[in-house]
């Protein structure tokens, strides 16, 4: 008598329930055993973005910009339910494999939670319930339905079955046993649905108890509770005039909200503030380990400072300015007790990121900051929060250390970082850039006076002109917003006398070394995008 099987579409129905159960269990053990970074969604995707190469990195960031995560969160959910209607279905006719299968994903989950940053032996127990979950989903979808009478047995069935096996008497229907059904029902259509529900139920249950009380946790890691001294070092106040003020030109200091985000976390690290320390040793005299408490009882310095990303392409949006607030580092590493040999401050992040910075970048009298505010306010848990790393005229990627919590004195001989172990330069300053923001790309404008207006930056040499050109025409001086400082981007504008067709606008800015910016283009990777942003336009 053959084992009743679900049809093809209900097993793989079922896998995908299975899985639902097995996310959902292992969520939920994550967020009790306060990992969420240990759930297998989570663990898996922060594994294949360290695991990825530069290029499919660099095409991610193109191609979705910054939602390259949720991306990649959507594809590997969608690999999920895939992969399980698979092994729901291969679970229907060799449930061997199914199970090997199962065993396999719950490993690959827990390899990849044990390859995050600090992770223990606890990371792999979401992995080990989830497969707990999933088999006895697999279990319990496909368990043959309990004969309603099973053991209970009328004088009519009696009667019936002796009549077919030909007993005359109470002795020959003893012989023949109790009558027996030809063949188990598979379970109907009601039951299925039951139990899928069951299972679904189970799921949404399980995982968004776990995602509730890891968001619960979360809200207490962030900055609201914070209060803040007033900065010993206060920012110089903006002129008036660093707005160039052209409708469609972004701020001079751009809001929290609206501040591009580049890194390689796909949840945003919550740490919280009670708990987080940082520790300074390496080629050090005396390490030291400070909390925040220590760090905001140091005189604090504000400053305006640009951001920018090496993966920036030429007229790219990965550049944001603000107010920061935060301690001078480079007296922070001094009181260390800075020993001779060294030349790179090694920083770590929470999330297990790491930069190399270049020690006499720091140490020069720049503005090097840990900076713990940014616009007046504790810094956004997607900004560093509670502290991170600011270095006027140095790419984030060197540089911008958020969630930071360690920094270590070593030589670049002996440590690379994480872009610089993957192939990006390990000094980089930021280059000088200039981007046209107004008129937009493929903009159609009335001929006659139109406004044009962007942005440029050298930090920490600062703008000292911009020029414009209308195709082949000659290079136009455009009028320069007042200065923030040199560590600060500077807007521009001009008035261009607009006649009909079509034209090319492009822009250069010179730094205040009297550099001009140049023409070539090279792409980001290894040290930051160059070539002059160029902007086609339709006057009628
Ligand atoms: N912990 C951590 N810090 C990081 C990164 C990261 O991936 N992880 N990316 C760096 C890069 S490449 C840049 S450009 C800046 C961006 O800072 P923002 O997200 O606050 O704009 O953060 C830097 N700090
Ligand atoms: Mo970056």
């Amino acid at each position: 008598m053959a084992a009743p099987r679900p049809a093809g579409r209900t097993s793989g129905v079922l896998g995908v329930l299975a899985a639902a159960l097995a996310l959902g269990v292992a969520e939920l053990t994550a967020a009790l055993v306060g990992r969420p970074e240990a759930g297998p969604l989570l663990a898996v995707g922060s594994a294949v973005i360290d695991l990825s190469p530069a290029w499919l990195k660099d095409f991610a960031v193109r191609t979705f910009g910054t939602a390259d995560k949720p991306v990649l969160l959507l594809t590997l959910a969608a690999a999920t339910v895939a992969g399980s209607a698979a092994v729901g279905t291969a679970a229907s006719r060799r449930p061997r494999s199914a199970i090997a299968a199962l065993a396999g994903l719950a490993a690959l989950a827990g390899a990849a939670a044990l390859s995050r940053p600090r992770a223990g032996p606890i990371h792999v127990l979401p992995a080990a319930v989830g497969a707990a979950g999933s088999t006895f989903a697999l279990l319990y979808g496909r368990r043959p339905p309990r004969l309603r009478r099973e053991g209970r047995i009328t004088l009519g069935d009696l009667a019936r079955h002796g009549r077919r096996e030909g007993c005359s008497t109470l002795g020959d229907l003893a012989r023949h046993g109790r009558p027996v059904p030809r063949t188990a029902p598979a379970a109907d259509r009601r039951t299925l649905l039951t139990r899928g529900a069951v299972l679904l139920g189970a799921a949404v249950l399980t995982g968004g108890t776990g995602r509730a009380i890891t968001s619960a946790r979360q809200a207490s890691a962030d900055g609201r509770a914070l209060v803040l001294p007033p900065p010993a070092d206060p920012a110089r106040p903006l002129p008036p005039g660093v707005g160039a003020r052209v409708p469609g030109l972004g701020p001079f200091t751009t809001p929290n909200d609206s501040f591009y985000r580049v890194d390689t976390a796909l949840i945003v690290p919550r740490v919280p503030h009670q708990e987080w320390t940082l520790r300074i040793h390496g080629l050090v005299d005396r390490p030291v380990e400070l909390d925040l408490a220590d760090v905001l009882a140091r005189p604090l310095t504000e400053r305006d400072i640009t951001l920018t990303c090496v993966s920036n392409e030429v007229g790219g949006p990965y550049a944001g300015n603000a107010r920061w607030l935060g301690v001078d580092l480079a007296a922070l590493l001094r009181e260390a007790g800075i020993q001779a040999g060294a030349d790179q401050v090694l920083s770590r992040s929470a999330d297990g990121w790491s930069a190399s910075t270049a020690l006499d970048a720091v140490l020069d009298g720049r503005d090097a900051l840990l900076a713990v505010a940014m616009n007046g306010a504790p810094l956004p848990p997607a900004h560093g929060f509670p502290a991170r790393m600011i270095v006027p005229g140095l790419y984030g990627y060197v540089s911008a250390t958020k969630w930071v919590t360690d920094l270590k004195l070593t030589r670049f001989a002996d440590e690379r970082a994480y872009w610089t172990r993957r192939g990006w330069a390990e000094r980089a300053p930021i280059k000088t850039a200039s981007r046209i923001e107004v008129p937009k790309p493929f903009a159609e404008v009335p001929a006659g006076p139109v406004a044009v207006a962007g942005t440029a930056w050298a930090q920490h040499r600062g703008i000292a002109a911009v020029e414009v050109r209308v195709d082949d025409g000659p290079w136009l001086r455009a009028g320069l917003a007042a200065s923030g400082g040199p560590d600060t981007w500077r807007q521009w504008r001009m008035t261009w006398q607009a006649t009909p067709g079509r034209h090319r606008l492009q822009v250069r800015a010179t730094d205040a070394g009297g550099d001009v910016q140049t023409a070539e283009r090279v792409p980001p990777i290894p040290a930051g995008a160059t070539g002059r942003h160029t902007v086609l336009v339709t006057v009628t």
